[in-house]
């Protein structure tokens, strides 16, 4: 390995936090002869300063946890059951390779799926030697749909990149529009420069159907019904041109489509939104004159709000909203989804997608439950990685018939005996952070920065980019690619040729642990437009979604499942269930620690008293959330913070650890959004009773 960790006395190692969330915090761990003893946020990395979360904070808990995999395993009981034996990495890599070839050789390389997503986010143990093995061999392509493509496809089509302001300037806006994030548990390092804000005089307003612990503690909280943010964003645009408080001259110059969105805004009066919503149509008023008469204004909209069958055009409408009042100019005004798109990285040079051999399909991860069961050609081979799908991924039944296939060849790598291992026929062990180098961009920031191996692997773990270096070396794969180790990978992925690069190479990250991209300190990416879509303007109407066939303005897409579109379903399972992501654990990542367990306490529902009154439902009751695709138990918590019609399941809980063996992912959906083809968690119709 390039780097390897210190072996003998005290040294302070520069990490990086690897988990799925904005904030892609920098770490200082402490190692004492080998062994990690503490970690902490660098104080001297800005958007970090000096805080972790209350899960990272503990990282060496996960670490060190006696529940860590430690060898390779080969299956003895039945899939599903989790019970294994102990083989060598030779043995484990012969299998594989074997049973890949084979598979290859009788059903053609299609019948083979990798499964990952982001339970690393680093660039190399994210995406690299993986990529380029499944791409050689020809294995059917992923599409990683289950988090961000919804809504990352509506705002790209409207401000052409995941580009956004710099979370920093956040301090210094007068306005905050907290839309679909849940920011105290989500986004941390956000959240404290909001409060910043508000220390200075902000006005901080969460949009979230729930009374989310963010949400109780802004100024004010409106909440609409799960997806409907599309008719709420039009009442907002209907107020603003209505009342004179557009900024025509930011409009003239730098967005396209003003008139065709307005005629379609003058549709959406504050009354018929207030209907759409179920929220005060005052409250729409009050809210939209605010945001066309507060300088500097920002929203800070997330991914909460796009889990719906309208999320894309949904985000769609909320991204139209700054350039409508000019807030773009400043550079504490405008919004932020992501800022992945400001990285110059060379994601090809990663990935290496000319290895692709023939045509092969492509499977949507957030279906897998149906592609396991019913893809034709059929799925004989499944490889998992960086990813929990019996867990995370909808409708569990589909998921779990689909793993428990006889004939389907399952290979699992993980920290950890996730409810997907147990379905594997070969368990592999992986790194931990401290264990593996990387290279972070962010989705939160406008830093750079490499993890360094703090300690050396914890029994025979191996890292991502290793394992695939070692089977394509027994799969005959002679590319020099294969050869190359995790330095010349990261080296690679660095356009150095990119202004944004200027002065950093890996070089001074190994030296410094972080840079921030090279951008102006007072960033206000498009405060004279500059848009990077195709017409350099901000598209309100959207030539090539038109080209497509699609709505050329944002579209105003009810969810699947609600009264308004479906009266019949909503008949016999009438309130909505979204289930976002407990504080405690990291989609399904530390939902098995004991600490963290022991603060989450058991699965909990909570609904709104009259809901709960409905149904003879008092506090603290073991409860039963069903549709038709499934059910599963929680314990109810009777609370206003839920409002009428909406329940809320905090999640991702493991499904062996919940009582009766199901969580909130036995009554999602697989259906998809309307843009981006991503995963629709949050577009639910439940009805709940005592268990
Ligand atoms: N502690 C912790 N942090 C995490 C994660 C975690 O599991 N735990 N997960 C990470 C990952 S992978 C992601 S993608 C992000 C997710 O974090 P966010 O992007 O913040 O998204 P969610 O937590 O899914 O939802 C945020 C809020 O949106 C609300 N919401 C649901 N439906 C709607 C709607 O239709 N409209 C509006 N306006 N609001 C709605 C929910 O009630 C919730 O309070 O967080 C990351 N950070
Ligand atoms: N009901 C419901 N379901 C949801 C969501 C929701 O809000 N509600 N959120 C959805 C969202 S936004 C997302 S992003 C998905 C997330 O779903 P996943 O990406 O599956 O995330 P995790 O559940 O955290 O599982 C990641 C796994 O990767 C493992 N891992 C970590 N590091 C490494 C490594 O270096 N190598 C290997 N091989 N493995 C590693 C971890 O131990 C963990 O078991 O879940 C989705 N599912
Ligand atoms: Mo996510």
């Amino acid at each position: 390995m390039p780097f390897d960790p210190p072996a003998a006395g005290r040294h302070v190692v520069r990490g990086a936090c690897p988990h799925d969330c904005p904030d892609t915090c920098a770490m200082l761990v402490t190692v004492e002869d080998g062994r990690a003893i503490a970690i902490r946020g660098d104080p001297a990395h800005p958007p970090t300063q000096g805080r972790l979360c209350t899960k990272v904070a503990r990282y060496l808990d996960r670490t060190y946890s006696p529940q860590r995999l430690r060898h390779p395993l080969r299956r003895t009981g039945r899939k599903g059951e989790g019970r294994f034996e102990r083989i060598t990495w030779d043995e484990a890599l012969d299998t594989i390779a074997g049973r890949l070839g084979a598979i290859a050789r009788a059903h053609g390389p299609e019948a083979i799926l990798p499964y990952s997503y982001a339970g690393t986010m680093g660039l190399l143990q994210y995406g690299s030697m993986d990529r380029r093995f499944f791409h050689r061999l020809g294995a059917s392509l992923l599409d990683r749909t289950i988090c961000a493509t919804a809504g990352k496809a509506g705002w790209t089509s409207v401000i052409g990149a995941a580009v956004g302001m710099d979370v920093e300037r956040f301090a210094e806006s007068r306005l905050i529009l907290i839309w679909g994030s849940n920011a105290i548990a989500s986004n941390l390092h956000f959240w404290t420069r909001a409060q910043e804000a508000k220390r200075r005089g902000a006005r901080l307003v969460a949009i979230d159907p729930y009374r989310s612990p963010t949400a109780a503690k802004c100024h004010e909280h409106v909440a609409p019904m799960p997806g409907t943010d599309a008719a709420l964003a039009y009442a907002m645009m209907h107020v603003l041109v209505r009342d004179g408080l557009v900024d025509r001259d930011y409009v003239d110059r730098y967005t396209l489509g003003f008139d065709e969105l307005a005629a379609r805004a003058a549709e959406w009066t504050p009354a018929r939104a207030a209907a759409t919503c179920r929220i005060p149509q005052a409250q729409i008023e009050r809210l939209a004159r605010a945001y066309g008469t507060t300088r500097p204004a920002a929203i800070r909209v997330n991914y909460g709000m796009q889990r719906h069958a309208g999320g894309g055009n949904a985000m769609r409408a909320i991204a139209c909203l700054p350039a409508l009042v000019g807030a773009w100019r400043d550079p504490a005004g405008g919004a932020l989804l992501s800022s992945s798109g400001t990285y110059p990285i060379d994601v090809a040079a990663l990935e290496r997608p000319d290895l692709v051999r023939g045509a092969p399909r492509t499977i949507n991860m957030s279906a897998i439950g149906d592609a396991l069961v019913a893809a034709q050609p059929p799925v004989h081979a499944i490889f998992v990685y960086n990813s929990n799908p019996v867990a995370v991924a909808p409708e569990s039944a589909r998921v779990v018939r689909g793993f428990a296939r006889d004939d389907l060849f399952v290979v699992v790598h993980d920290l950890f005996q996730t409810d997907t291992a147990d379905f594997a026929d070969i368990l592999l062990p992986a790194t931990s952070q401290l264990e593996h180098f990387d290279l972070h961009a962010s989705y939160g920031h406008l830093h750079l920065q490499v993890n360094r191996p703090s300690i050396a692997p914890l029994g025979e773990a191996l890292p991502n980019t290793e394992v695939f270096r070692r089977l394509a070396r027994r799969m005959g794969f002679d590319e020099p690619c294969f050869a190359d180790d995790d330095e010349a990978i990261a080296r690679s992925a660095l356009r150095g040729d990119d202004p944004r690069l200027a002065g950093i190479d890996l070089d001074r990250l190994l030296r410094d642990g972080f840079a921030r991209l090279a951008l102006p300190e007072r960033y206000a990416p498009f405060a004279q437009g500059a848009f990077p879509t195709p017409s350099g303007r901000c598209e309100f109407v959207s030539p090539s979604l038109r080209a497509q066939g699609c709505d050329p303005l944002p579209a105003v897409v009810l969810p699947r499942e609600s009264p308004l579109s479906n009266a019949a379903l909503a008949a016999r399972y009438p309130l909505a269930m979204i289930s976002p992501p407990s504080r405690n654990f990291l989609n399904s990542s530390f939902a098995h620690l004991p600490a963290f367990l022991a603060e989450a306490g058991t699965p909990a529902l909570l609904l709104h008293p009259d809901d709960a009154a409905a149904r003879g439902i008092a506090d603290g009751m073991p409860v039963r959330i069903a549709n038709d695709r499934g059910s599963f138990l929680a314990q109810a918590q009777v609370t206003a913070d839920a409002r009428p019609g909406v329940v809320v399941a905090p999640s991702v809980w493991w499904r062996k650890l919940a009582p009766g063996g199901e969580n909130a992912n036995a009554v999602t959906s697989q259906a998809l959004t309307d843009l981006g083809r991503a995963a629709t968690f949050y577009d639910c119709l439940v009805e709940v009773a005592p268990a």
